[in-house]
């Protein structure tokens, strides 16, 4: 039975996240929101929220028959599993998950960066405290998370993290490049040729025929205000 996934529809969002794996991947998926709207997904949040077992708290998730997993970090490493898109050793495994924990960890504050007030608040409302969150996170919090995923792609001889061979860690990381590219073109360019190991690494995974034929597609919704990665033109800056 194929996976389902269950997103918002019309936003790439943290959903993203997971599609770029299952398509670079090539595993067959659904996305139940996506194709009936999204009463499918609120549905079966609510039969899971009642139905007594471990229910996801907000999607995304990916159901496999009885089992459903939610948390984009815990569901790259399932599928890393069971697919084989982790390393070959337990201690590299540790290393890989620790890096994507840490990504969705500055995707927490990519969100941040305009909702630095509350989730639950329009943009429009909140936007003097997001200029001064943009400003901190375009200095301080790029480099210092950039630097660091830089090091990782540098560990082996790339394009990826492990060298020949994309992880759930390099779906991640390019997805991360591109979104902060559209949401900070100025500071991305200004800052760009600081991570020639990383750019290198996404580069390839775009290359990837499975990525390049998923960008091609229709199932790949570009960026947009309503996702994590938002242009917003007054929160850049070189
Ligand atoms: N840490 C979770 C975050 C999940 C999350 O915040 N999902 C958003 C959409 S991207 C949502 O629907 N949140 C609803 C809420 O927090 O009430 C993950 O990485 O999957």
């Amino acid at each position: 039975m194929a996976y389902r996934l269950y997103y918002w529809p019309g936003l790439p969002g943290r959903g993203e996240f997971v599609r770029m794996a299952l398509e670079a991947a090539e595993i067959p998926y659904s996305e139940p929101a996506r194709d009936d709207g999204v009463e499918a997904l609120l549905s079966d949040m609510e039969k899971r929220e009642e139905g007594g077992g471990f229910a996801p708290f907000a999607p995304p998730y990916l159901v496999d028959g009885d089992v459903a997993v939610a948390q984009v970090a815990h569901i790259l490493t399932w599928l890393a599993d069971r697919h084989g898109l982790g390393g070959d050793d337990p201690q590299t495994d540790l290393g890989l998950i620790q890096l994507q924990l840490t990504i969705t960890d500055i995707v927490a504050e990519v969100h941040n960066v305009h909702h630095p007030v509350g989730s639950g608040a329009y943009y429009a409302d909140q936007k003097d405290e997001a200029k001064r969150t943009a400003a901190q996170f375009r200095e301080d919090r790029i480099p210092k998370f950039l630097g660091h995923f830089e090091r990782a792609a540098a560990l082996n001889d790339g394009p990826f993290v492990l060298g020949g061979k994309w992880t759930h860690v390099d779906s991640s990381l390019a997805l991360l490049i591109d979104g902060l590219h559209y949401m900070f073109p100025r500071r991305m360019a200004a800052v760009k040729s600081d991570y020639p190991k990383l750019y290198a690494l996404r580069d390839a995974f775009v290359d990837l025929p499975a990525i390049a034929a998923y960008r091609a597609s229709d199932r790949c919704q570009g960026f947009n205000e309503d996702g994590i990665f938002r242009h917003y033109p007054e929160l850049d800056a070189a």
